[in-house]
């Protein structure tokens, strides 16, 4: 037995599945999970000694890798002067501020996950329309909170839970399912619910569903809808935001959205989420207004000190994008040459990339659906027994950092190669 055999199994008898986050289970790929140990650039390695390139990198967090020596010496300094003070500190001025400029929104609010902050928007949404309901795609994650455990993906999705037990039918009833790259779909919901929609939330690219890019004019088709009907737009730039360019999906796409909302890569590896949007509505926010949210560890020092100094790196070196788009290309060029002949889709924006196992391009949900999900689990073994880290799930992306090596892109290429 493997001492990622021995730590799953003490794990199960302590934790629900013995994870802290389902699709880590690695349950729909039928292995055990490997714990793991340590990182250095775009390689991890387990408890048991074995070496991988990692494309999770974190899901996502990671854009310049494991260890970054400027991100580990600040978090490093940021120790020594103290943990948490639930009070203000300069540093968090200095984050708010880089946040603002790169991407553009006026006002921005620090919290603790993705999930909080896609909570916090809706209420904002929700507060300053005075409408109750929202919608959201099928296959789109926002964050576990109930209002958007309808037709959710990621675990959700690949647990068979897009609807989960423990949501109030009344909050499920304010949720809207459209179809992701269908603005009809959108348009019927906002025509029969009219003057009752606060808000449309949506992955610019989704990546819940494994990666799905909007078709060209969805999201300024989303943009056009909302401004007919007066509903807020809700960017969830938690995967896309920094990594498709400084300023996140709006800035590649070239829409603005009326609320944004960021998780995990905002703070470099630590726990942070932010949402923001324009003056107007962010000053709607407890102390100025009357939509109230809070919390002790929101804007910590030590993950302000990591996020803000992963930002300014990525301020400073825009040449990463470069860098990111190139090997992202190469990736995706070799898994299709890989896989030619086979049902299989690679599906691919930047950085981001997921290979279906379908004979239909992907282009939404009922596609994404259609994948062969036992080809998908001996794609996924197949990788990780040569070395290669990727998302145990169907419904995820594989992500890649500045760190990686045109190596790591052939290794994970030549893997492909020896799996079917
Ligand atoms: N569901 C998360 C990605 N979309 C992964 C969570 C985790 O296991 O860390």
């Amino acid at each position: 037995m493997t001492r990622s055999e021995a730590l799953f199994a003490q794990a199960q008898t302590v934790m629900p599945g013995g994870v802290n986050s389902p699709v880590r289970a690695c349950r729909s790929v039928g292995t055990y999970p490997r714990f793991l140990e340590k990182g250095k650039g775009s390689h991890v390695w387990d408890v048991d000694g074995n070496e991988y390139v990692d494309f999770i990198c974190s899901w996502g967090p990671l854009i310049l890798g494991h260890c970054q020596e400027d991100v580990e010496k600040a978090v490093a300094e940021s120790i020594g002067k103290g943990l948490s003070f639930g009070a203000p500190t300069a540093i968090e001025v200095e984050m708010a501020q880089l946040v603002c400029e790169m991407t553009g929104v006026e006002m921005v609010r620090m919290v603790n996950s993705g999930t909080e902050a896609v909570m916090s928007a809706l209420r904002l949404a929700r507060g300053a329309t005075g409408r109750s309901k929202i919608i959201k795609f099928a296959g789109c994650y926002h964050g576990h909170s109930d209002s958007m455990l309808v037709k959710a993906g990621s675990g959700a999705l690949t647990g068979g839970a897009p609807d989960s037990a423990g949501v109030p039918k009344e909050m499920a009833e304010d949720t809207l399912t459209a179809d992701y790259n269908d603005l009809p779909s959108v348009r019927a919901l906002l025509e029969a619910n009219r003057g009752q929609v606060a808000a449309v939330i949506v992955e610019p690219v989704a990546a819940n569903m494994g990666v799905v890019p909007p078709k060209p004019g969805f999201l300024q088709g989303l943009r056009q809808l909302c401004d007919e009907f007066g509903s807020l737009l809700i960017f969830d730039e938690v995967i896309t935001g920094f990594r498709l360019a400084p300023g996140g999906a709006q800035e590649y796409y070239g829409v603005r959205a009326d609320l944004v909302t960021y998780g995990k890569i905002i703070g470099g590896g630590m726990p942070v989420g932010a949402y923001g949007g324009s003056r107007k509505l962010m000053e709607l926010v407890a102390p100025l207004g009357p939509v109230y949210q809070a919390g002790t560890l929101s804007g910590n020092p030590v993950a302000m000190a990591a996020g803000l100094t992963q930002l300014k790196l990525l301020k400073a070196h825009p040449e990463v994008y470069e860098h990111l788009e190139r090997r992202g290309a190469l990736l995706q060029a070799g898994l299709e040459e890989a896989l030619k002949g086979m049902d299989a889709q690679v599906n691919r924006v930047g950085s981001i990339l997921t290979v279906f196992f379908t004979r239909e391009p992907v282009t939404g949900y009922a596609q994404a659906k259609s994948s062969d999900l036992e080809q998908f689990k001996r794609w996924y073994l197949g990788l990780l027994s040569q070395g290669i880290y990727a998302a145990p799930s169907q419904f995820e992306a594989m992500f890649l950092s500045d760190a990686h090596t045109d190596a790591d892109i052939q290794k994970a290429i030549t893997a492909a190669k020896n799996i079917f």
